[in-house]
């Protein structure tokens, strides 16, 4: 293949809300052949300008695309079906923006469409995800590793405990049965906890394409993993678990020097001690049933965090790409690692 050609365009594009009935729909990558003009240049439909545009999902825009970017303008387009400029956004930006207000043109309607990026075809179901498992008592490390997981090698951080305060903190209909059971640092009832981790896969799939996932604090029971196969079905491949263990005394002395900046309910002695004392009734036989199967890679998380990290990164490897994995490490990583103070606080 030639290196040069432009890469063909995967991605899908939903606009909605922009009261024109040709604009508002799904945008697709094209399939259609390159075409030759009769002074020789070939075009892609898929890529216009040298950036990515979209076709219509109907078809209608076969001449030229719907939505493109303009080189001499320095602008992503939205065109209507009589080719006049509908909505425009002025930027370099690779993609056409997605969080920002558009600029009605002299032929749109306001407001401005809004428009959501999508890695995967949302006719379709989502492909499987390939999930690790990251247990270990509060404070051994999981939610450090993971960030830096998520920062150094591509893969998606997510943590049961983060996602269930979030949840707290928007204040729904489930906000003051997660401040009791954090808390008191007991688990957290399935129908929330699972549910609220699988609409944050699905979300973070179609916004990333990308279907490495490290999920931070599950399983936590045996229940847990009933609510797992319930969603995932028991026919699936049982995923792997890395276990960070840590001695009490170590994860103690952690957690108090996080109390300091956490902010959270949970951080002190009297909490952590029913955390622990949780680990150990009920996550402790999800550990067992995993290791019965073969499934746990046990880590020695009272190290230092340069070596928790150099046995995480190794574990992973072999679902990571290796062109991320051979970058050097951000700042904010570095930071993570101790290896540079964080800023200082005014
Ligand atoms: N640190 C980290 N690694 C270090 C190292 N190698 N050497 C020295 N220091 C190290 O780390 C803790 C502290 O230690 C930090 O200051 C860090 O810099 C330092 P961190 O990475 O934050 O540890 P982590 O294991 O993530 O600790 P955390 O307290 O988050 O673990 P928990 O499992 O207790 O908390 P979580 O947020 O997962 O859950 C909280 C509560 O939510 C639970 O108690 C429960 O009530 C509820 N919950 C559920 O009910 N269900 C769920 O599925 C999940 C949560
Ligand atoms: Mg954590």
């Amino acid at each position: 293949m030639n290196p040069t050609a432009p890469k063909p365009n995967t991605l899908f594009i939903e606009v909605s809300g922009s009261g024109i009935p040709e604009i508002d729909g799904l945008f697709v990558p094209s399939t259609a052949p390159p075409v030759e003009s009769e002074s020789g240049t070939v075009s892609s439909l898929g890529y216009w300008n040298g950036k990515m545009a979209w076709d219509r999902a109907d078809g209608k825009g076969a001449r030229s695309p719907a939505l493109s970017y303009s080189n001499s303008y320095r602008s992503w387009r939205i065109c209507r079906l009589d080719g006049h400029l509908a909505y425009d956004f002025t930027t370099d930006d690779a993609l056409p923006p997605a969080d920002r207000e558009w600029h009605v043109y002299k032929m749109g309607v306001a407001p401005a469409p809004s428009v959501v990026i999508h890695h995967f075809d949302p006719r379709q179901p989502l492909p499987a995800p390939n999930v690790v498992f990251v247990l270990g008592g509060p404070g051994s490390g999981k939610g450090t590793m993971c960030a830096l997981a998520e920062a150094q090698l591509g893969w998606t951080h997510l943590s049961t405990g983060d996602l269930l305060r979030a949840e707290r903190k928007a204040g729904g209909e489930t906000a003051a049965a997660i401040e009791r059971y954090i808390t008191a640092g007991e688990l957290v009832p399935n129908e929330i906890t699972v549910t609220l981790l699988k609409n944050a896969m699905d979300a973070a799939m179609r916004r990333t394409g990308r279907i490495n996932f490290l999920l931070d604090g599950f399983p936590r029971s045996l229940d847990n993993m009933e609510g797992w196969y319930e969603i995932f079905g028991r026919e699936a491949e049982l995923p792997r678990m890395l276990h960070f263990e840590c001695p009490y005394a170590v994860l103690e002395q952690r957690i108090l020097g996080r109390a300091q900046y956490s902010g959270r309910s949970d951080d002190n002695i009297e909490s952590m001690k029913l955390r622990f004392d949780t680990f150990k009734e009920k996550t402790l036989p999800t550990l067992q049933l995993f290791r019965s199967k073969n499934k746990v890679v046990e880590v020695d998380a009272s190290q230092g965090r340069e070596d928790v990290y150099a046995l995480v990164k190794q574990s992973l490897a072999a679902h990571t790409d290796p062109e991320l994995a051979a970058q050097p490490l951000t700042e904010a990583s570095e930071m993570r690692l101790g290896l540079r103070p964080y800023p200082k606080r005014s």
